[in-house]
């Protein structure tokens, strides 16, 4: 078994790295890839050093299963050329998430649908996993209808450079900007860019995205994203309409049982998900579940998940064990 990680060195690269030993997944050849500038440094992984290589030499290496975090373009031109020559992909960028002839998956939720004819496997974008992670065994119970969601994103959904920026600010440093604003302190209401129906691309992921992964296009869903000036994971107010009524102890009981989900919800012991907890956790949290009072079978929730590892590494490295376990790797 050859493994690669294309884009080891960012941020999401970085994190792979990390869920791989931490789960102890196995393999025979590790490759690490990077761009031209990170190529020939040493990179330590279970004590062992690793020097960057190029991604067209990665390319010639025959791996089995690459995992690649390199942006879009990178991957555009890349994941074609590693799957004609027999790898397995996994594809965290956005480039190939809504094309109908590759999977978008959650294993959790659809790993089912992957077969080994799947080539190119698209990691979906972070803040629709951890939402559709507590909504999908909602879905089957009640079915959706609706959902209205506004999202409060980590700076480390945009990088390193963006981390830079806030602590920058911080400390009064005029460094280099990522935003186009102050992001310490501040509220951004725009992730990624804006297109021409007023939301921005972040928005029409959660939209399409969801309706994709939970196979259910009739789904209304509509998204405000805001960057804030946290670390350690993106939180989202979530307000679902369902179609069939609900109780909500047995919600509670449906996430509580539910795999990847943990339910923090004792708000007078001040207990709710955030960010600050989430950090470095595999799990989606939810809490403040309640009725909204105001629509018949509308129920409020806070999911909070670390965007860098369920949100990204963690959910790619599970659709990598999927594949092998189920041994649907050529
Ligand atoms: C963000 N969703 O947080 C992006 C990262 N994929 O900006």
């Amino acid at each position: 078994m050859k493994l690669a990680v294309v884009g080891a060195t960012g941020l999401v690269g970085q994190e792979i790295l990390k869920v791989l030993e931490e789960r102890g997944f196995e393999f025979d050849e590790l490759h690490l890839i990077a761009s031209p500038k990170s190529v020939g440094q040493v990179i330590k992984f279970k004590g062992k050093d690793y020097t960057i290589k190029s991604i067209e030499e990665g390319a010639k290496l025959g791996v089995d299963i690459a995992i690649f975090s390199a942006g879009g373009g990178t991957s555009l031109e890349w994941a074609p050329k590693y799957a004609a020559a027999g790898t397995t992909v996994i594809d965290n960028s956005s480039a190939w998430r809504m094309d109908p002839t590759k999977k978008l998956i959650v294993p959790e939720i659809n790993g089912h649908e992957l077969t080994i004819d799947d080539r190119i496997i698209a990691n979906p974008n972070c803040s629709t996993i951890q939402m559709v992670m507590a909504l999908a065994p909602l879905h089957v119970k009640y079915k959706l209808k609706r959902i209205v969601v506004s999202t409060y994103q980590s700076v480390t959904g945009t990088g390193k450079d963006a981390v830079q920026q806030m602590m920058d600010e911080r400390k009064g440093i005029n460094g280099p900007k990522v935003y186009p604003h102050p992001i310490d302190m501040n509220a951004l209401p725009h992730i990624d860019s804006f297109l021409d129906n007023g939301y921005t691309k972040e928005e029409m992921k959660m939209v399409n995205e969801t309706r994709k992964i939970l196979g259910d296009s009739t789904i209304g869903v509509t998204a405000t994203t805001v960057r804030i000036p946290s670390i350690g994971g993106h939180s989202e107010a979530v307000n679902v309409e369902f179609y069939e009524d609900f109780n909500l102890s047995e919600v509670r009981s449906i996430l509580s049982t539910t795999p990847g989900v943990i339910v923090q919800d004792d708000p007078k012991n001040n207990i709710y998900p955030m960010p600050i907890n989430s950090h470095n956790r595999d799990e989606v949290f939810v809490g403040r579940i309640r009725r909204d009072e105001s629509a018949p079978n509308t129920l409020n929730m806070w999911i909070v998940a670390d965007n860098l590892r369920k949100g990204a590494a963690t959910n790619a490295v599970q659709i990598a064990e999927f594949m092998t376990e189920n041994s649907l790797v050529y």
